[in-house]
């Protein structure tokens, strides 16, 4: 019977710290004496913090299709996933293989979160994840782009359509938590009273859409954790171990056996 392990997989927009936390979490882990698979499936990256264990690149890169079919950057990664999928059966094979050889996988993704989640390529590449693992996800928003009062009710709502559209569990999570002014939002800020401030926000307002945002809020609110939003820091291993335990525990309601 295949035992499928923990995979971890790291989502969000551009340039939200996918790539440094899979290091940073890899290097941690290994820390603790766990063998970490580190899996590479954005063929548009050029440089690695972490030595892939598998790598996409071997499949095809990003740039060479660009310069081969003659298309701009997106197009050359839509393209690009749409080739790995295409290789689904020797991607699973050595999924199966690595799964077997190590204790847990680490899973960077490309930066465009919308090839995987609104793609058929895209979902057949979770599809391998989910068969030889059991997949947490972890989605990341970079809060340097700009906090505002509702981006706990945000990022905790964008983690839930990606439950839905992926089909995986999925952490909410703030990035690059060294940074000053994230810090000082991460602390100021309570899960629970920004909610109910967007709610008091919204009754007063009068949206048409409002009483159905008002029904959405109100079932967030009811399964937000009672603690503030997770952030960690690639840079300086804030919020790691916190973050593990949350995966960890998510993975232990799951189960661990197919
Ligand atoms: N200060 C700080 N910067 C970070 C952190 N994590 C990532 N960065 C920076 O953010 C930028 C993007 O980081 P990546 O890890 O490449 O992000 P990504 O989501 O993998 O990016 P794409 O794969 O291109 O979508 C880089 O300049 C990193 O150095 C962090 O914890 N703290
Ligand atoms: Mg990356």
């Amino acid at each position: 019977m295949l035992l499928r392990k923990l995979s971890i997989v790291m989502l969000g927009p551009a340039g939200s710290g996918k790539t440094s936390l899979a290091s940073a979490l890899g290097n941690w882990l290994e820390g603790l004496g766990y063998n970490v698979a580190y899996i590479n499936l954005d063929p548009a990256v050029e440089v690695l913090p972490y030595k892939p264990t598998f790598d996409a690149r071997d499949v095809v890169r990003a740039r060479d299709v660009m310069l081969k079919e003659g298309l701009g950057p997106n197009g050359a990664i839509i393209r690009s996933i749409d080739i790995l999928s295409e290789n689904y059966e020797y991607l699973g094979k050595n999924l199966m293989n690595i799964n077997s050889n190590s204790d847990l996988m680490i899973v960077d993704t490309p930066g465009q979160l919308e090839i995987l989640m609104f793609r058929n390529s895209g979902l057949k590449l979770i599809n391998i994840i989910k068969e030889v693992s059991k997949p947490v996800g972890v989605f990341l928003l970079d809060p340097t782009l700009g906090l505002r009062g509702n981006s706990a009710a945000v990022v905790t709502l964008m983690a839930i359509v990606i439950r839905l559209g992926l089909g995986i569990p999925t952490l909410p999570v703030l990035s690059k938590a060294d940074l000053i002014n994230v810090k000082s939002v991460i602390y100021s800020t309570s899960y629970y009273t920004e909610v109910e401030q967007i709610l008091d926000e919204l009754r007063s307002g009068g949206e048409i859409l409002t009483d159905m945002l008002i029904e959405v809020l109100n079932i967030v609110k009811k399964y937000l954790r009672p603690e503030r939003l997770l952030a960690v820091s690639a840079l300086n291993g804030y919020g790691i171990e916190d973050l593990y335990k949350a995966i960890h525990e998510i993975f232990c309601t799951c189960g661990d056996l197919t």
